[in-house]
């Protein structure tokens, strides 16, 4: 498995908001983790996310972007050593420029055949904090091209965003509505190899397109959070209970729920 990002990612993540990173996984460690995505999903039955609550895939518009299922971390072993693990750590710290990142939520985000596409959005607008240094992972279980599903970025978008968002929705533009300044910009497809992937920032722009072929399109992700961030209000993936403990202020350090990454040092501990 690849540890570190050259020079030229780091640049290109500053620069851009996204990097493509080839060959994170070689052949065996694509089918370890890739059984152990299969496992937790199966494992979920109707549940969303690991610890929430239940959900039932519906027939709407967005049921059919991806099948999505959120924190396989807390239940696979396999899952958490490597989304969790200090080789992701180090370079997703290196790219963001910060000392200590914790997990927000994994997510696996597979697009069956004929799924439809990813409508332009942001993330961390989402998500119970607000900070531009955010990130996510987003790695290829299977080969992603431009026929199945790949993403799109909008380079160096994440400079001229706040944190408001659009949800996923059937229009691709909404995006545009809510930001102008965003039009112009030319986007960036990344197809890419299984086993390789891609950061971007988590106020970067991108949207994947449909899936047209008859084969499934699998991706294993998961955001980051820089030590330190704090509750902004909004509940996103915390249950009723996680929400009713916070304060708006209070820092998201619960190893539980967002642990640091292995081979991270908290500030608080330094
Ligand atoms: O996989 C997709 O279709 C979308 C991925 C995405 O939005 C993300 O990883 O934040
Ligand atoms: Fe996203």
């Amino acid at each position: 498995m690849r540890s570190s990002v050259t020079p030229e990612h780091i640049s290109h993540y500053r620069e851009n908001g996204f990097v493509l990173v080839e060959d994170l996984l070689d052949q065996a460690e694509i089918a370890e983790l890739s059984a152990a995505v299969a496992h937790g999903v199966a494992e979920m039955g109707d549940r969303k996310i690991v610890g929430g609550n239940d959900w039932k895939d519906g027939d709407s518009f967005y049921d059919n972007v991806f099948v999505q299922r959120l924190n396989l971390w807390k239940n696979e072993p396999v899952v958490k050593r490597y989304m969790l693990g200090a080789e992701i750590g180090a370079m997703a710290s290196a790219l963001a420029g910060v000392d200590a990142l914790r997990v927000w939520h994994d997510q696996t985000l597979q697009k069956k055949p004929w799924a439809n596409p990813t409508s332009w959005h942001l993330d961390t607008p989402y998500w119970s904090f607000d900070s531009r240094d955010a990130l996510s992972i987003w790695i290829a279980l299977d080969d992603v091209t431009m026929q199945n599903g790949c993403m799109y970025y909008l380079p160096g978008s994440n400079r001229l965003v706040n944190f408001e968002n659009v949800g996923i929705g059937p229009n691709m533009g909404d995006l545009f509505n809510l930001y102008p300044a965003l039009k112009t910009i030319e986007p960036v497809a990344v197809p890419m190899r299984a086993g390789s992937c891609a950061f971007h920032n988590g106020l970067t722009a991108h949207a994947a397109g449909p899936n047209m072929t008859p084969r499934w399109r699998r991706a294993m992700t998961c955001a980051y959070m820089p030590d330190g961030c704090t509750f902004n209000g909004k509940g996103n993936i915390l249950t009723a209970e996680q929400i009713a403990r916070l304060k708006i202020g209070d820092r998201l350090d619960d190893e539980q729920q967002n642990p640091l990454l292995d081979g991270a040092v908290s500030a608080a501990a330094r």
